[in-house]
């Protein structure tokens, strides 16, 4: 937060910068479109759902498109009979587990996150996440951990977890990687879906108004 006394003029053409960005964002596509995962593009021999089926290639969709586990809408996995085990992820004591996921349109920094990963895990699961252009040049990000009393750490509590690209230097990202750092009692963790985030109305709505607010100042 340098420069803290930028004169108006410079705040008023950053909101104006962020509302034409966020104008054209809408254009591109209907309202509440995200890009998600594409394809599954490796795993290890653990990857198994939360009912134990392991990953095959029938069913590496659990990884890819919208979230699906929760359907109910809340937020919570084990509705039986009504939420699918549609996620994937590590629950056996299996070391160094981890899955690569691809996205056809890349991942690039915008207003805000720009990554968000739905899941569920227990109290002291921990794994790294990575991000990679190419798929072998990778920018470790900050890692996802689990804690007592928290969505996270709280089996079938789902929570998304976001990244801003903001400083990473990244162009465009087409590969995100986990990868499993801890095992034993309460170290699953099961992913449900890899995607862009949207900006909330509420954040639209005050933007607006910022830059509403910075215009009457400007004349
Ligand atoms: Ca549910
Ligand atoms: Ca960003």
């Amino acid at each position: 937060m340098k420069n803290r006394t930028s004169n108006n003029r410079g705040i008023s053409l950053l909101w104006t910068l962020a509302v034409c960005a966020l104008s054209s964002a809408g254009q591109a596509g209907p309202a509440n479109s995200r890009n998600w995962a594409d394809s599954v593009v490796s795993y290890t021999s653990q990857i198994q759902n939360y009912e134990g089926t392991l990953m095959g290639p029938s069913t590496e969709y659990w990884l890819l498109g919208p979230s699906d586990t929760d359907q109910n809408g809340n937020l919570y996995a084990f509705d039986w009979g009504i939420d699918q085990m549609t996620n994937a992820g590590w629950k056996a004591a299996a070391p160094a587990q981890e899955i690569v996921v691809q996205f056809d349109t890349a991942l690039t920094d915008g207003a805000g996150d720009d990554l968000v990963i739905r899941l569920f895990c227990g109290p002291k699961a921990e794994a790294s996440v990575y991000v990679s252009e190419d798929g072998s040049n990778w920018i470790q990000l900050d890692s996802i951990v689990g804690a007592a009393q928290q969505d996270l750490g709280t089996p079938g509590q789902l929570a998304d977890v976001s990244y801003d690209f903001e400083g990473l230097g990244i162009r465009g990202v087409h590969y995100v990687k986990v990868y499993r750092e801890t095992t034993g009692n309460g170290t699953g963790m099961f992913f449900d879906s890899f995607g862009t985030a949207v900006p909330e109305p509420a954040t639209l709505l005050l933007l607006g108004a910022g830059a509403a607010a910075c215009l009457r100042k400007r004349k």
